[in-house]
């Protein structure tokens, strides 16, 4: 009985006695001229509003921990990562654009309907992936598909997912591209509204604090862009992970655009990173362009969550230099010497490769073998990704929920089984499309 009366604040440990928020508050002088009922704020004389969170009217600072030519900065603590250990930082920074050219040509050609590329953010994440542990939870947008790759999902599954085919194993080929899920792998499936994945996340946070086997050991981390933060669903997440404590990382992407809507039209105040202290939560801004920042941060980040069981917000500054998505054809809110500016400029992955270099740890014939390697196997998955077939195309219909089939999915499964009886042999498209699938439409019909 006492069990189940047992408030979830029961598994909530205290506050830490000290809290380091990386931002100061303004400062007021303080005079003690009496208590207030319901706050503990120091009571001052002079009227004074105030605005930005630095106390100085400054912007939050962004911490980096190389330069642009990738020597570390004077007093910056570059992360002990062996030389192996950078190998595989760099590997798996340089597959993304390697899956991100050939897949988008791949749509170009209508061989997948959609595709989305994560060009000028690989240090952003495959530094996250990095610090994370490989069980830890991970709610993405769409623009994550390096967090799985870093986790070993594989070449073949991606694309699996994107091509839909009965090996795309999260989804059953019934997903967009790019809205990945991997229970395996402990990456959530992506859902296409915004902002959706924030407030779940602070709800995963606070699950696996209950969860004895898996409290102090994992975070929840939710990657989401400046874009998405414009949604209500940021602040209810935030408020969640704030009053309800949960190890949970909101790691914001600032890539500078929500489609064609530039950064600064979604806000007024400094970035997002300004948003964190006012739900009291631990903040840090960090160059989204600098894997060893970014690896730093993230680390630092979730040390912070599972000591102090509360949340933390990586704003991870960079800039989208692809299009959108292939829906988007970017030049027609931006200037061509913008994003050719921005590709040279802080390039994450030329950054780390000069460091790379300077530690003799990488040179031009090692790049040229990782280039060829990289499209080989890239070039090779897709071919084969092209000869598989789809799932039947009943599983359209099959465990969409749990439980009994829903009376309205039973009434689409029925129109589209009619609609196949009647076309399906005789007109040209549905015969070629229905060859597609395993079962060339048959269970359904039968
Ligand atoms: C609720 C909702 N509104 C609008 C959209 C359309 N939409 C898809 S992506 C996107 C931009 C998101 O930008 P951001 O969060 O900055 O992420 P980025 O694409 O820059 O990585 C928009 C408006 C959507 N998917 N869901
Ligand atoms: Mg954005």
């Amino acid at each position: 009985m006492l069990k189940a009366l047992r408030s979830p604040h029961a598994f909530v440990k205290a506050p830490l006695r000290s809290r380091t928020l990386t931002t100061s508050a303004p400062k007021f002088p303080v005079k003690n001229e009496g208590v207030l009922p319901t706050s503990q704020s120091p009571v001052v004389a002079k009227l004074q509003f105030f605005n930005s969170v630095t106390g100085e009217s400054g912007q939050i600072p962004t911490y980096r921990v190389l330069d642009g030519v990738g020597i570390p900065i004077e007093g910056a603590e570059v992360p002990e990562i062996s030389e192996e250990y950078a190998r595989k930082l760099y590997e798996n920074m340089q597959l993304l654009p390697t899956m991100d050219n050939i897949l988008y040509n791949v749509q170009r050609q209508g061989k997948i309907s959609f595709y989305m590329t994560a060009y000028g953010e690989e240090a952003t994440i495959i530094g996250s992936a990095a610090a994370l542990e490989n069980d830890d939870e991970v709610l993405g947008q769409y623009r994550e598909m390096g967090v799985l790759l870093w986790r070993g999902f594989g070449i073949d599954a991606a694309m699996a997912q994107c091509f839909g085919t009965q090996e795309d194993k999260g989804g059953k080929g019934r997903q967009m591209p790019m809205h990945f899920g991997s229970k395996e792998h402990h990456f959530h499936t992506i859902s296409s509204p915004l902002a959706t994945q924030i407030p779940q996340a602070a709800g995963v946070g606070f699950a696996l604090k209950r969860d004895p086997a898996r409290r102090d050991k994992n975070v929840a981390c939710v990657f989401f862009g400046e874009g998405a933060a414009s949604e209500g669903d940021f602040h209810a997440g935030m408020l969640l992970a704030s009053t309800i404590p949960s190890p949970t990382i909101f790691l914001a992407r600032n890539n500078g655009f929500a489609i064609s809507t530039p950064a600064h039209e979604q806000y007024y105040g400094d970035g997002i990173a300004a948003r964190g202290p006012g739900y009291g939560v631990d903040t840090v801004r960090v160059d989204g362009n600098d894997v060893l920042a970014v690896l730093n941060a993230v680390r630092e980040a979730r040390r912070r969550c599972l000591e102090g069981g509360r949340a933390v917000l990586v704003e991870a500054m960079t800039y989208r230099v692809g299009h959108h998505s292939t829906s988007d054809d970017s030049f027609a809110y931006r200037g061509r010497q913008e994003v050719e500016n921005w590709k040279k400029i802080d390039n994450p992955i030329t950054r780390f490769r000069l460091f790379m270099e300077s530690k003799g740890w990488w040179n031009e014939k090692e790049e040229e073998e990782l280039k060829a390697k990289l499209k080989n196997d890239v070039m090779t998955a897709f071919k084969r990704a092209e000869t598989i077939k789809r799932s039947d195309l009943r599983d359209l219909f099959t465990d969409v929920y749990g439980g009994e089939e829903p009376w309205n999915l039973r009434e689409q499964r029925e129109e589209l089984a009619g609609l196949l009886k009647k076309y399906g042999e005789v007109w040209e498209p549905w015969r070629n499309e229905l060859k597609l699938f395993r079962d060339g439409g048959k269970k359904l019909v039968d």
